[in-house]
This record gives structure tokens, sequence and C-alpha cells, in this order.
């Protein structure tokens, strides 16, 4: 449980913790400070840092962090000192510059704090830590520096990715092992269904999906499919932006937190949003999840199960080679039927054609196979806070 500690209170780390500031700006939705919190987390409590988030948008960070308090300028959470960035001026409450800066995808920073960078005995490292795609071009763009035009100061590109000679994505210790615990534990899924859901586990023969996408069209056709399969169908929705077009299936005003409805084989709950660690615990609960984004994208291959991808959507479908490079690796070794179906499935879930969710299913236990099999292969790559952590020190010696 994440706990906020009015300050002056400080992080229990050593005097010669490396400090680290992360400048965080929230473009949309949750990913950016979704991914800011997890590293954030990571170098804090795995590698001992003294971690500052500098954020703009403190209302959307207590979503995933409920324990945040939205009124305080500075708070520690964690042992981390959270700052409600006034960007693009404002440098936070002191201005004092760490060890490590890490700029999370191009926000700018501050021009006080560069110069106060620039100013610094010794430069710290600085790094831009970029969005995550599974592109080749990837491995060769990591670890680029850019020397600044007018300060003795440089920055370090860092990319993460699914392949070799990239950053890798956040991994945290001890995740598998929660996992396990998870799902070896009965009783422990039953309080998580009561709590959760308000009602036990469904039946085995029954296929429990997570449903967290942005609007998509394609999902009308997909609730039809599980309202008519065979076998039922436990729909599990945090509340956002696909719980209209479930509220509309079902002739409900609204889907929000609580709700809960049926339709022939498909039953639907809708959960409130909740702290990160309940959301890996959602994925854990469940047999296929739909995932978006980055940082849930990331959460769905450590969950080892099949799941289904809505990519970030850009302009000029700049997001679809990137769509066809994470299959690239995610696919690699699965049988070419199945191969096909997962694309086929991924490519409808993303504006081309219709989702087929029997030809999905079809191939159910040999995605089941290759997503644990994946989840061994990625973690080859390393932890991106590992990995991050080690090229700043390898900087700072
Ligand atoms: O919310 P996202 O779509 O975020 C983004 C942003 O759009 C961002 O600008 C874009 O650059 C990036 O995607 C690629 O999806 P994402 O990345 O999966 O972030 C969601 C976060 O919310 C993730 O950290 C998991 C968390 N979460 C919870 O903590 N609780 C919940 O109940 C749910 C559903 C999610």
């Amino acid at each position: 449980m994440s706990s906020a500690t009015p300050l002056p209170e400080q992080p229990a780390t050593a005097p010669t913790a490396i400090a680290c500031d992360i400048f965080c700006a929230v473009i949309d939705n949750f990913g950016d400070i979704g991914v800011c919190w997890r590293l954030a987390r990571q170098l804090a409590s795995e590698h001992g840092w003294q971690v500052r988030v500098l954020v703009d948008d403190l209302h959307t960070f207590q979503k995933l962090c409920p324990s945040l308090t939205l009124d305080r300028a500075r708070q520690a959470i964690d042992g981390i000192i959270v700052e409600h960035w006034h960007e693009p001026a404002h440098a936070g409450e002191t201005l004092e510059v760490a060890d490590v800066v890490i700029e999370a995808f191009a926000c700018e920073l501050p021009p006080i704090y560069v110069a106060a960078m620039a100013r610094r005995e010794r430069a710290p490292v600085w790094l831009n830590l970029e969005y995550l795609s599974a592109e080749d071009w990837v491995a060769d763009f990591h670890l680029r520096p850019s020397p600044h035009p007018r300060y003795a100061l440089t920055k370090t590109f860092f990319f993460p990715g699914l392949g070799p000679g990239t950053g890798g994505v956040l991994k945290e210790r001890h995740l598998d092992a929660a996992r396990a615990a998870f799902e070896a534990s009965q009783p422990a899924r039953e309080a998580w269904w009561l709590k959760t859901a308000g009602r036990p586990p469904p039946p085995a023969a029954a296929t429990v999906i997570s449903l967290f996408a942005y609007e998509n069209p394609a999902v009308d056709s997909l609730l039809e499919q599980w309202r008519d399969s065979a076998e039922p169908v436990v729909l599990l929705v945090p509340e956002g932006r696909i719980s209209g077009a479930v509220a509309r299936f079902f002739g409900l005003p609204s889907f929000a937190a609580g709700a809960y409805a049926e339709r022939g084989s498909l039953s639907a709950h809708a959960l409130a949003f909740t702290g990160q660690p309940g959301y890996d615990a959602l994925q854990w609960a469940s047999d296929v999840n739909f995932v978006r984004g980055e940082d849930s994208f990331v959460r769905a291959q450590w969950a080892a199960k099949p799941f289904v991808w809505h990519i970030y959507p850009q302009a000029d479908d700049a997001h679809l080679p990137k769509l066809d490079a994470a299959l690239a690796h995610y696919a690699r070794t699965l049988p070419a039927d199945a191969r096909d179906a997962l694309a086929r499935f991924w490519h409808a879930w993303n504006g081309a054609g219709q989702p087929d969710w029997a030809d999905f299913q079809r191939h159910r236990a040999a995605l089941k196979q290759r997503a644990a099999e994946w989840a061994r292969e990625l973690a080859q790559v390393g932890d991106l806070a590992g990995n991050l952590a080690l090229f700043a020190k390898s900087q700072l010696k």
C-alpha cells in the first residue's frame, strides 16, 4: 500500500544515495505518469535512489496512486518526493539539481533547471526516456548522446524496447513471485473476486476478459459475439473510455464502477480504476487481457496471458508499423495459423477488419503457451530500471 506523508519528512535513503529527478508532463490518459511512477518506485525501492517526481497533473496521477493528496505542492509517498510541477518555467519547490535527471517523453526541462545543471560542479547524467516501440531502429538509437547546443551538457536518449540492445521494459524484481503466489492461491483469488466484483470466481468453463481500451468501434461486434458464444464470457471493465460503448450495448445510461449486466453468455462487471498493483491483479485474474497505450501493454506481457493491444493511435497511421513490430516479436515462434489469427485480431481491434472471436479462441492454447515463453524471452532484455541505473552509474563513475 502506498502512503502519503506530510513533509518535511525525508525519504529513508542513505545520504550517499544517488539523487534522481524525473520530470513528467501528462499529455493525455495515464501512460506518461504510469511509466514515470513505476520507474520512480523501482529506482527508490530496488536501487536505493533518492527520487523526486515532478509532475504537472496530480489529478491523473491520483487515479493510479490513490494516496496522493491533490492540494500539496510537495509530498512524500513511499519515500519518493512528489512535486506538483507547473511547467514550463517552474523548476520545483527548490532549485536543486539531482545526480541523474530524467526527462520523460521529451517533456522540456525548465530553462532555469537546465542552466543550473550546467552550473553544477559535476554535470548530471541527463536522460530523455522515450516512448516504447518494438521497431528495429530502436536498438540503433538507444543511448545515443546529444550534446547541448549552448551548455557543456549531454543528453542521452534512453529507448525502451522489446529486443536486445534496447533499454527493455519495466519489470519489478518481485513481480513474477507475486503473480505466481496469486495464481497458486485459491483463497487469494476468491478474495480478489469478492472484493473486486462482489461475487466468487466464475466457473472454470468461463473465459474471463479484462477490457482496457480507447473508444473502439470494433467493440460492438465483439460484445455481440461474446453474448452469442457457446461458453460463458465474464467481462471486467475498468471504468474509462470504452465504458460508454459497453453501457450502450446493455441499454444502460452508463457503466460506472459497481455496475453489472448480463446478456446471453456475456456477463460484465464495471470496475473502479485501481492503483497500479490492483491493475496487475486484474490481469492475473483474467484469461485474456485487452490492453492499450504503453504501460498496460507491458504489464500484459508480464502477466503471461494471451492479450490484445489497442495501440495509441497516431496521425497518418504511424502506429501501425509499431503494432506489426510488436507482433513480429510476440508472435515469432507461434505456429503460422495461430500467428495469422492473432495478427488478424490485433489488426481488427486497431481498425482494420472485423474481430473474429471464434478464430482467436481456437488458438487460445497456443497463444497461452507462447505468452509464457515470450515473458521469459522478454526478461532476457533486462528490466528498464535496472538497465537505466546501470548506465547512469557508469556515467557517474
Ligand atoms: O492510459 P494510456 O492510454 O496511456 C498512454 C497515454 O495516452 C500516453 O500519452 C501515451 O503516450 C501512452 O499511453 C503510450 O495507457 P497505458 O500506457 O497503459 O497507461 C495506463 C496506466 O494506468 C498503467 O500504468 C496502468 C494503470 N492502471 C491502473 O493503475 N489502474 C487501473 O485500474 C487501470 C485500468 C490502469
